[in-house]
């Protein structure tokens, strides 16, 4: 089972008039919000600095998309003063959450040290920063569910890498029971890493989990699990293969080659629609129909 890709891929790509995203423009959190579907991505401008900025984008069908002048959401607290990166969005009790990488030191200078920052807004135009969490590792692709389970606020995340970990919390602060529930798979497409992509999504099969792999090689593919309701640590089902390859060109070439990387996927017109990071360059979107992929899973 594979996503299809939308033929006007890519939908979003780095806009040269703007400074804060000319160099690249790409993975994004995604959600429906006053019926549009709307972005929040991560850009870049200048690669000396290397310093992410997250814009947004709007859309009435999910696949034509605007864009603005300014970016959303700049550093601004101390602890992601070089930048916030991959930003997933959770529509958790009334608010929207922003998990995204919050980078602490500068990028270009090697062993650069990132958590996983907690923001949230109700309106898209201002984010009102929380504080990182589980900062005793570098950590990033955090991923929140969108309820609780057993009046507990659930995580996915990445630390100690390269495995995919589950915590629980009773204030979205203080995360605890961390159980390692997903690893590299040998001479696989995901033998290297694996990492939270979306936040997951209820279905009444489980949790669905749209996630990325990385083979030796360094290329990021997608693949995809379900996840039991009540316990989210037991895999139910999980694709052997990946669901999308880097092989378009534009996934192919870019800043970082031979990348697809999702951070979010909408329910649209009965179909998935998965938005993902290409190259580090620019953004596509592939979908699947929701039925289909239920039904192999
Ligand atoms: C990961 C993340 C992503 C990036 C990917 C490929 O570690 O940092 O932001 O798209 O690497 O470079």
């Amino acid at each position: 089972m594979r996503l299809i890709r939308y033929e006007g891929n890519p939908i979003v790509i780095p806009n040269p008039n703007h400074e804060w995203e000319k160099g690249g423009v790409f993975n994004c959190g995604a959600t429906i919000f006053n019926e549009e579907v709307l972005l929040l991505y991560r850009a870049i401008g200048n690669y000396d600095t290397y310093v992410s900025t997250l814009g947004l984008a709007k859309s009435k069908d999910g696949y034509n998309f605007e864009t603005f002048a300014e970016p959303v959401m700049k550093p601004e607290a101390e602890y992601e003063r070089f930048g916030v990166e991959d930003p997933r969005i959770t529509l958790l009790e009334g608010k929207y959450y922003i998990t995204y990488t919050a980078v602490k030191t500068p990028v270009p200078k090697g062993d650069v040290e990132f958590h996983i920052g907690i923001a949230s807004t109700t309106d898209f135009k201002t984010f009102e920063r929380h504080w990182t969490i589980i900062n005793e590792y570098r950590n990033k692709d955090g991923v929140l569910f969108p309820e609780k389970i057993d009046d507990r606020y659930v995580l996915i995340h990445r630390a100690p890498e390269p495995h995919m970990w589950i915590a629980y919390s009773k204030d979205l602060k203080n995360w605890t029971d961390h159980e390692k529930f997903f690893s590299p798979i040998e001479n696989s497409w995901q033998d290297f890493k694996v990492g939270a992509g979306a936040p997951p999504i209820k279905t009444d099969q489980g949790w669905l989990e749209f996630y990325h792999g990385v083979d030796k090689n360094l290329h990021y593919s997608l693949g995809v699990m379900l996840l039991d309701l009540k316990e989210p640590t037991k895999i139910i089902s999980i694709l052997e293969d990946p669901i999308l390859t880097p092989d378009e060109e534009y996934e192919k070439v870019g800043d970082v080659p031979n990348v697809c990387f999702t951070c979010g996927v909408v329910e649209k017109d009965s179909k998935y629609l998965v938005y993902y990071g290409a190259a580090d360059k620019c953004i596509g979107v592939a979908t699947i129909d929701k039925t289909k992929i239920l039904q192999v899973l």
